[in-house]
């Protein structure tokens, strides 16, 4: 899974970067306007796999993974001016985005529009994205149109077939909304795919609160347009980043900080795009893999490796919790907690599985 790390220029997104995954890329009170990506994969933050570990006494183990992809160089203007080439395609890849929207006032990182205003700002970049996907519509409805003039009755029926969902999505767009916000079935999901479209990928907000303000958004009283929001002190953040672990919990415990933000948007990045983990443990490793919500037990292994998938004769299931309270995989056994199931089995979030195969 690979999230954009999006925001106007100086809203702190190198900086969130670095807080995220521990990085140490340059942060710059003067932006270059260049077009330039940091990219960069950071572990899932999971209890259970340090619980795992330990009871089956494990050689490694081994996170969920994000990567991030910091994007510098957005700004006003890019959705008509066209964006280049190369970052339109990363952007377009991108799993979904990480918004950072300013709220720090500082006298020595100027903001690129005078005076600082976190509505203001997000409305431009989301504005951007709502011309560059609006662009994409339409350019595809007189494709479709122009094919169905030149063509008439022999036109191309998949490329005609689109025109109700383009229609669909023009009229969103022309509303100044989000697609993200509209309801798809799974026909209309498959003939967006190739789009990339900017407004579909899910969102997370972070907004930057700087150094006096406490990380509490409570008070910050935008409309969201649905997203989910947290606040954080983006500088903060990085700098115990790169902390030694007891120095940076030393530093948590005097100012009453109980939990890193950045874990914080870890977990809920991780969440922001229908994903879900099921684990396998064993002497060799205790491992978290990432699936889509709804994924069967088939699936699940293909996830690990081609051949278990292939010779797939039955799951294994514990609930983590009943493997946790239960204390081992014997116990579990004993207790007759350990469910078999087979292939279309919908796999649940912390299922620990172990597949069997033949072959
Ligand atoms: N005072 C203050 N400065 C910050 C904060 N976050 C970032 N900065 C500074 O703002 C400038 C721009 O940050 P950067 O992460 O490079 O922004 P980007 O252009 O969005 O990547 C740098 O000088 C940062 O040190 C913050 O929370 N408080
Ligand atoms: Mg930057």
């Amino acid at each position: 899974m690979r999230l954009g790390i999006i925001g106007l220029p100086n809203s702190g997104k190198t900086t969130l970067f670095n807080a995220l995954t521990g990085g140490d890329y340059e942060t710059s009170a003067v932006s270059s306007g260049q077009f330039e990506v940091n990219t960069s994969v950071v572990e899932v933050p999971d209890e259970r796999l340090h619980v795992l570990e330990k009871m089956y006494t494990a050689k490694k183990r081994v996170h969920a993974t994000i990567t991030y992809s910091d994007f510098g160089g957005l700004d006003k203007g890019i959705g008509e001016g066209g964006l280049e080439g190369q970052f339109r395609n990363e952007l377009q890849q991108v799993d979904g985005f990480v918004h950072v929207v300013r709220a720090f006032a500082s006298d020595v990182v100027p903001h690129p529009y005078g005076d600082i205003d976190p509505q203001r700002d997000l409305d431009t970049l989301d504005g951007e994205f709502l011309l560059l996907d609006l662009l994409a519509v339409e350019k595809r409805l007189e494709r479709i149109e122009s094919e169905m003039r030149l063509k008439g009755k022999r036109a191309d029926q998949n490329l005609v077939g689109e025109k109700p969902l383009m229609e669909k999505l023009k009229a969103q767009l022309d509303k100044e909304e989000p697609l993200r916000n509209l309801d798809f079935d799974n026909r209309e999901r498959t003939m967006m795919r190739g789009f990339g479209f900017m407004t579909l990928k899910p969102v997370l907000i972070v907004i930057n609160l700087g150094d006096e303000r406490k990380p509490n958004d409570d008070d910050i009283k935008y409309s969201y347009k649905k997203a989910k929001h947290i606040g954080l002190q983006a500088a903060l953040e990085a700098e115990l980043s790169q902390f030694d672990p007891e120095d940076a919990e030393m530093f948590m415990e005097e100012y009453g900080i109980e939990e890193l933000s950045a874990s914080r948007v870890i977990a809920l990045s991780y969440d922001l795009t229908a994903v879900q983990s099921f684990l396998t443990a064993g002497e060799k490793e205790v491992r978290a893999w990432t699936i889509p919500q709804g994924a069967t037990a088939y699936e699940a292994a293909g996830a690990i490796h081609g051949d278990i998938q292939k010779g797939f004769i039955r799951a294994e299931v514990t609930p983590y919790d009943i493997l946790a309270e239960l204390g081992s995989e014997k116990e579990v056994k004993a207790a007759g907690k350990m469910r078999l199931e087979s292939k279309d089995y919908v796999v649940q979030e912390g299922d620990v599985i172990v597949f069997r195969h033949s072959g």
